[in-house]
């Protein structure tokens, strides 16, 4: 089996503020310390999203200078892969904004970017509402300036139906294959987080794409042991889950991304480095 990709999604992405735990990381220090921790733990991919350094809530003036101070300050730190956000960064930044942040953040210093494959109902209350609004059209542009930035993709899937919007971007030759795939397990609007509903979806890809599941709240540790076992990658992290166990807030992602690795070394699945998972994925090295 393929080393094991650990990606930690440590920024609470846009829902998880210092209301909801006091652990999650919100200062630029805090997120590089955090991301530092977790690499130590065992994670080669971070997913940032940009924070209000007060209130850990997600920003809402340009996020675009914010992410470059997280990339520049990690990079001084540790050696790993930066995964900016796409679908983020909306709160503040009307509609009108998205092409020309998304286009301009292609150019961060970052491995890869999240590319969400649909338009669906959030799955939490949003400051943006209800609508995450991601069309073809929309789809089609971002993945362009991915592509032209040097950046990589990671196709998120809400539902089955966005892998066909996966296949149809391959078929173009818009996104170059092998894909690869975060299938984001949200239950209530989107895929529940089961094994059978994992099958299903791994049934629909093709051979040789990568893949990855990251699973919400109390899923998230069972479904990453789920997709370890079959050879998948896995994310963890507060923007996906903030408790250790339950009733137990985990007090840094590290804790998070301890526990999945601890589960890779018991089923004997190494873990890739930030330069293992650059070559399995195709990166290129910043
Ligand atoms: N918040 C996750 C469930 C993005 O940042 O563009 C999905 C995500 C997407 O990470
Ligand atoms: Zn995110």
């Amino acid at each position: 089996m393929d080393k094991l990709i650990i990606t930690a999604a440590v920024t609470g992405g846009e829902y998880v503020s210092k209301a909801a735990t006091p652990y999650v990381p919100s200062t630029v220090d805090e997120i590089v310390d955090e991301v530092v921790r977790s690499v130590e733990a065992g994670a080669s991919i971070v997913h940032l999203h940009a924070k209000d350094p007060e209130t850990g809530d997600a920003w809402s003036g340009d996020p675009n200078p914010v992410l470059r101070e997280y990339v520049d300050r990690i990079r001084e730190r540790v050696d790993v892969v930066l995964n900016l956000t796409t679908g983020g960064g909306r709160v503040g930044n009307p509609p009108e904004r998205w092409d020309e942040l998304v286009r301009e953040r292609c150019g961060l210093g970052q491995e890869m970017m999240s590319l969400n494959m649909g338009t669906m109902n959030r799955w939490m209350e949003h400051p943006t509402g209800r609508i995450f609004l991601n069309t073809v059209d929309m789809i089609e542009r971002w993945v362009g300036y991915m592509v032209e930035g040097g950046v990589k993709p990671e196709h998120e899937v809400y539902d089955t139906g966005m892998i066909n919007v996966c296949r149809q971007l391959a078929e173009k030759g818009a996104a170059p294959e092998p894909l690869h795939i975060q299938f984001v397990m949200v239950g209530r609007t989107g895929i529940l987080p089961t094994p059978k509903a994992l099958l299903y979806c791994l049934d629909q890809i093709p051979d040789g794409w990568t893949w990855s599941v990251c699973a919400l709240g109390r899923y998230e540790i069972p479904i990453s042991a789920v997709a370890m076992t079959l050879g998948g990658h896995v994310r963890v992290g507060f923007e996906d889950n903030i408790f250790l166990r339950r009733g137990v807030l985990a007090r840094s992602n590290a804790e998070l991304v301890e526990k999945v690795a601890n589960i890779a070394r018991e089923l004997d699945r190494p873990i890739a480095t930030p330069d293992d998972t650059r070559e399995m994925l195709g990166l290129k090295r910043p």
